[in-house]
């Protein structure tokens, strides 16, 4: 779950300036040019209401003075895409693979509600980038990678929820990052799924009207603020229902080699939005088990698209290579026996060296989109 505190945006700034290349060169399929999107605090206006199928690129400036997000709806709002974090006065781009169809863009202004919504149009169809056997290989393996890491999720989040129901607090506490760490892998494919999100990951502080505060962070503050689990029961079990019903989803789900790309991204978003600042495990301060998850789980997506990578342009697999090789490096001096320090135990100087490794990352990683949609 993504959210954002003025004081985090300033640790947003490198990152979220990166996603926007000048370089255009049309594929085939889908509309040739960008689709400009000028948001603001209170409008969200989408040059064009319609396009052909195929690779859709929006180009989103934030000309508001609040943090902003894009998104692409199918219907029952699920993801397309999503750009989050574009911070007033940048732009970025999202490229998104669309079949015939209608869906619905979304502005959020402050990163709450439903958003700006405005009708956008599909007609007509267009090779399916699958149809590149390395792009296919990718989805095929990355989706394989998921299964593994939903069956963990829930095996874990299975034995979590078991302690928190018997009492357990230690054993709790102990499992709590661990569970996670699935999650935090997968992350961007749970979020094509809109509602359950909020309600497995969300934070007391972003819940909007009509929002109960359940799931991990809940368990979270009960564990290790309110030390009482003596009436975490129904969380728990409602935590398992909503995770089971999310691995079903993400299993069923035939991913875009877009998704992958854009999910690589969102993932070191993720890092710098939650884990530097360390907001996300704000009572147990296990956050750098969830930055460590974020790191996997955008390798991951990265390893399944490498063929396909290596063909269009080796000097950047080797670039990710060794700016993967640095955040690990950077992440390894905080080791503290089967997991990591707490994020109290480090120092600014500490967070910083991370926080400079990621968005070094971040920004090649920003690229993979535009050119595994040939654009
Ligand atoms: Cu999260």
């Amino acid at each position: 779950m993504r959210r954002i505190t003025a004081a985090s945006a300033a640790s947003l700034l490198l990152l979220a300036g990166c996603g926007s290349s000048g370089d255009d060169s049309s594929a085939a399929a889908g509309s040739d040019d960008k689709i400009a999107v000028a948001a603001s605090d209170t409008a969200c206006e989408v040059a064009k209401s319609e396009s052909g199928a195929g690779t859709v690129t929006f180009a989103i400036s934030n000309k508001g003075d609040k943090v902003t997000e894009f998104y692409v709806y199918a219907a029952g709002d699920r993801v397309m895409g999503e750009v989050e974090n574009i911070a007033p006065g940048l732009s970025r781009d999202l490229h998104v693979e669309l079949t015939a169809g209608t869906y619905e863009t979304a502005c959020k202004p402050g990163m709450i509600g439903k958003g700006i919504r405005n009708g956008f149009t599909v007609t007509g169809s267009a090779a399916a980038l699958t149809e590149d056997a390395k792009l296919a290989q990718a989805t095929t393996d990355y989706q394989r990678y998921v299964k593994s890491q939903t069956g963990a999720l829930i095996d874990k989040t299975t034995e979590f929820v078991a302690a928190v129901k018997a009492g357990d607090a230690a054993k709790a506490k102990a499992l709590f990052p661990v569970s996670r760490t699935y999650w935090e892998r997968i992350e961007p494919v749970a979020e094509i799924f809109g509602d359950l999100d909020p309600a497995i990951d969300g934070r007391e502080d972003g819940l909007e009207p009509g929002q109960d505060f359940t799931g991990y962070h809940r368990l979270e503050k009960d564990l290790w603020q309110t030390e009482d689990i003596s009436k975490s029961g129904p969380i728990a079990d409602k935590l398992l229902v909503d995770v089971q019903k999310i691995v079903d989803q993400a299993n069923s789900a035939s991913l875009s080699p877009l998704q992958l790309a854009n999910g690589a991204k969102e993932l070191l978003d993720e890092v710098a939005s939650g884990k530097i600042t360390g907001e996300e495990d704000r009572y147990s301060h296990t956050d750098l088990w969830d930055f460590a998850a974020n790191v996997e789980g955008s390798q991951a997506a990265i390893a399944a698209l490498r063929p396909a990578l290596e063909e269009k342009d080796p000097a950047l697999v080797k670039t990710l290579d060794e700016r993967f090789a640095a955040v690990e490096a950077a992440l390894e001096t905080h080791r503290s026996g089967d997991g990591w320090k707490l994020h109290d135990q480090l120092s600014q100087a500490d967070l910083k060296v991370l926080s400079d490794n990621i968005n070094a990352l971040a920004e090649p990683i920003s690229t993979v989109a535009g050119l595994v949609a040939g654009k």
